[in-house]
């Protein structure tokens, strides 16, 4: 008796249900050609900034926009203040930004969006009246949480560690250092000790210092985390060529291009990343679809990211690229980037 009932609402259920998708996720098609989209990485000579404004650079080739990157040779909290005010006054469609400070960046940025321009932070947020949607590259919380689970494996579940950070402002950083300390109150971790945090600023020598002080100060030192692609190249270099080698794990966030020599020779056995390439190519789409009014940054709505297909607005804002690898050597010559 229910039969017939069922085969008439089924066909009307799926298309109605075709329907609201076809409504919710915006065209690639749709989007305006010729726009402005204007990349401000942390800093312009930082590898890992590079490889992900050249993803952005590419998705604005693809949809026929004009990109262009600019930004400063260091990380400090205000030194992109001068860039924004300049990307007003040129009008751009859209800023996209990694930020160096929640904060310093906000009065600036809100008022390009009160002149129409769309704002997009990745990497690093601010705070969220900065900007219309965070492209994530992951889940900040498993990505803080899995750099402890994997400390915890190399260093075999106990001993001193410390972690070497970024500057003292990054907010991702602080986000993952924050999720860091949180995994560390499992019972598991009852026997690792967090002894210190040590700030490089993402700049290579003074990371290099850091750890030499690191090592100095915590003779008894297992393991350093560094969640930032500068601070564990720089660690890395430093221990392959001291007695540390082989006594002090170093783990953290690195491109493999750049931890590949330290891996083959024995310096690190893992750290993690994500495509940095991938996540400036899904803000530049995710920008893109602001400023072609096909989304306006609010929870729920999605949109063509070109090869990375269809995404999804999530909560606050936020559009996540996925989950972080971990390479070792077992894997590490399958990625180049
Ligand atoms: C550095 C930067 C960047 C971070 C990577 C892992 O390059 O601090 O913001 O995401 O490391």
């Amino acid at each position: 008796m229910f039969r017939p009932l069922r085969s008439i609402r089924q066909p009307v259920l799926a298309a109605a249900l075709l329907a609201a998708c076809v409504a919710m996720t915006a065209n690639a098609a749709e989007l305006k050609s010729g726009l402005k989209i204007a990349f401000v990485p942390k800093q312009i000579n930082n590898p890992y900034e590079v490889i992900a404004d050249d993803g952005g650079m590419a998705a604005i080739k693809e949809m026929k926009g004009q990109g262009k990157v600019v930004g400063p040779s260091d990380a400090g909290a205000s030194s992109q203040v001068s860039y924004i005010n300049t990307l007003i006054t040129q009008k751009q469609d859209a800023v996209v930004i990694a930020a160096n400070d929640a904060n310093a960046v906000v009065p600036y940025l809100k008022k390009a969006m009160s002149q129409g321009i769309k704002v997009v932070t990745f990497d690093s947020d601010t705070a969220p009246e900065g900007r219309q949607i965070f492209v994530n590259q992951a889940d900040s919380e498993s990505i803080g949480r899995g750099q402890i689970q994997l400390l915890s494996k190399l260093v075999g579940g106990e001993g001193e560690f410390a972690i070497l950070s970024a500057t003292p402002n990054a907010t991702n950083q602080n986000t993952w250092i924050k999720w860091m300390q949180e995994e560390l109150k499992k019972p598991e971790y009852a026997k690792l000790k967090l002894v210190k945090i040590a700030y490089g600023n993402d700049d290579d020598q003074k990371s290099f210092v850091e750890t030499q002080g690191l090592l100095q100060a915590y003779p008894n030192l297992k393991g350093i985390v560094a969640p930032t692609s500068v601070g564990i190249a720089a660690a890395a270099r430093y221990i392959q060529s001291s007695p540390s080698k082989g006594k002090v794990a170093v783990t953290g966030l690195g491109t493999p291009n750049q931890m590949r020599a330290f891996v083959k020779n024995g310096t690190v056995k893992a750290f993690q990343l994500w495509d940095p390439g991938q996540l400036g190519y899904l803000a530049a789409f995710a920008a893109a679809n602001l400023a072609s009014g096909t989304i306006s940054g609010k929870e729920g709505e999605s949109f063509e990211a070109g090869k990375l297909g269809k995404r999804t607005v999530g909560k606050s804002g936020e559009v996540i690229l996925g989950p972080p690898t971990t390479f070792d050597s077992a894997n590490i010559d399958s990625f180049n980037f």
